[in-house]
């Protein structure tokens, strides 16, 4: 049927620690972790799934996650191969289309409606790419096929690890009817625990609220309740995605005292940050500059002010102000800019309207998240 869309969501399995193993063969089988040393109060970037059979996960402490199991390999990362192994993913992914959005180096939305290969049959591309990505790059990798976003990232989990998923047109209205409200994309544990007050678990359930009732407890984001519990998506596949932020950030082996010494680490981290503008800088402009303090009891602190360029000065202001914030040991400082796309011209337009309360970017801190 014309206007139905194809989409593709690949993503690599337990990416960083797949290529660990595929680089150490000996590796296979074993729980092996990717992240920082536990001595160092290093952070589990990933682990394959043997080792999360013992509840390791990314994000978690490397010291715990050895705790849980005595025998996991902790691999440092090594983040020029993960960046090769992407691209060349990548290059896979354009044998089938242009139409391409990347949500990390190893995850990507395709949409392949025009693509005339394999007489079309998404299920057989993904199988394809699939196949060219374990073949030529080493590694698996999970797909979901579906007619817009939304679904196609929900099924590329659904046979996760190497495995993929399709939901055809005629297949949605039965999909979503069971699925639970926790798997669509904003469904925290906030609301999810505000739909459980309402009876509501699955997205059957909350079809059955109108768009006025889900605006009235939800806000605008009720509106988008009512199109996603329905399997509704028209979001496109957009080729290049939007920066919003750049930042780097380093957490310390023993924490920092004082103002001082927290401002003492600003150069340093300056210099990465610079680095890393100068490669998109011919794109993007400096709307604002932000500081970022975590303190040693985990409570977070973030103080940004409108700016057109990165000035050690105000970075060092905005530390003395997160800092006096909590006034006591710091584990993390991160420093980092606010973006806007140049215009068509190369100009930059914007004079960094901020709101005050923007939060640290979480996609760009799982980015750069930085391990020892
Ligand atoms: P994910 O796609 O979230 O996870 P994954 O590929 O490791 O495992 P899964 O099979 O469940 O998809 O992350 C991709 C890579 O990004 C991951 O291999 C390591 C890195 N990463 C971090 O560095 N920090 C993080 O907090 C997360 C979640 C990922």
């Amino acid at each position: 049927m014309a206007g139905i869309r194809k989409i593709i969501h690949c993503d690599c399995d337990c990416f960083y620690a797949s290529i660990e193993t595929r680089d150490n063969p000996g590796l296979a089988g074993l729980p092996v972790a990717v992240g920082g040393s536990p001595r160092r109060r290093g952070v589990i970037a990933t682990c394959n799934y043997e080792a999360r059979r013992f509840g390791i996960h990314s994000a978690m402490a490397s010291a715990t996650a050895r705790r849980l199991c005595p025998e996991l390999i902790i691999i440092k990362p090594q983040m020029e191969k993960y960046r090769e192994a992407s691209s060349a993913i990548h290059e896979i992914f354009h044998r089938f289309t242009t139409i391409i959005e990347p949500l990390s180096l190893d995850e990507a939305f395709l949409d392949v409606s025009d693509c005339k290969v394999f007489d079309g049959d998404a299920v057989l591309i993904a199988s394809n790419i699939r196949h060219s990505i374990e073949t030529e790059v080493g590694i698996t990798v999970s797909a979901g096929i579906a007619p817009n976003k939304f679904l196609a990232k929900i099924a590329s989990d659904w046979q996760k690890p190497n495995g993929q998923f399709a939901i055809a047109d005629t297949d949605i209205d039965n999909f979503v009817k069971q699925l639970p409200v926790s798997r669509i994309f904003g469904v925290g544990k906030v609301t999810a625990s505000r739909l459980a007050a309402l009876g509501i678990e699955h997205c059957g359930q909350l079809a059955k609220l109108s768009a006025i009732d889900l605006t009235k407890h939800f806000g605008s984001f009720g509106e988008r309740l009512y199109d996603l519990c329905r399997g509704i998506d028209n979001r496109p596949v957009q080729v290049r995605r939007i920066r919003k932020s750049i930042s780097v950030e380093h957490t310390f082996a023993q924490d920092l005292q004082g103002i001082e010494d927290c401002k003492n680490r600003i150069p340093n981290l300056l210099d990465e940050l610079r680095l890393r503008m100068s490669k998109i800088e011919s794109d993007y402009c400096i709307s604002r500059q932000f500081v970022k303090i975590k303190f040693h009891d985990f409570v977070t602190t973030t103080v940004e002010t409108v700016s057109q360029n990165l000035n050690s000065e105000v970075f060092a202001r905005l530390v003395e102000q997160g800092f006096r914030r909590g006034n006591r040991p710091v584990r993390l400082v991160g420093i980092g800019a606010g973006l806007e796309p140049r215009t068509a011209t190369g100009s930059c337009s914007v004079a960094g309207e901020v709101a005050s309360k923007t939060p640290f970017p979480q996609e760009e801190s799982q980015i750069i998240l930085k391990l020892e």
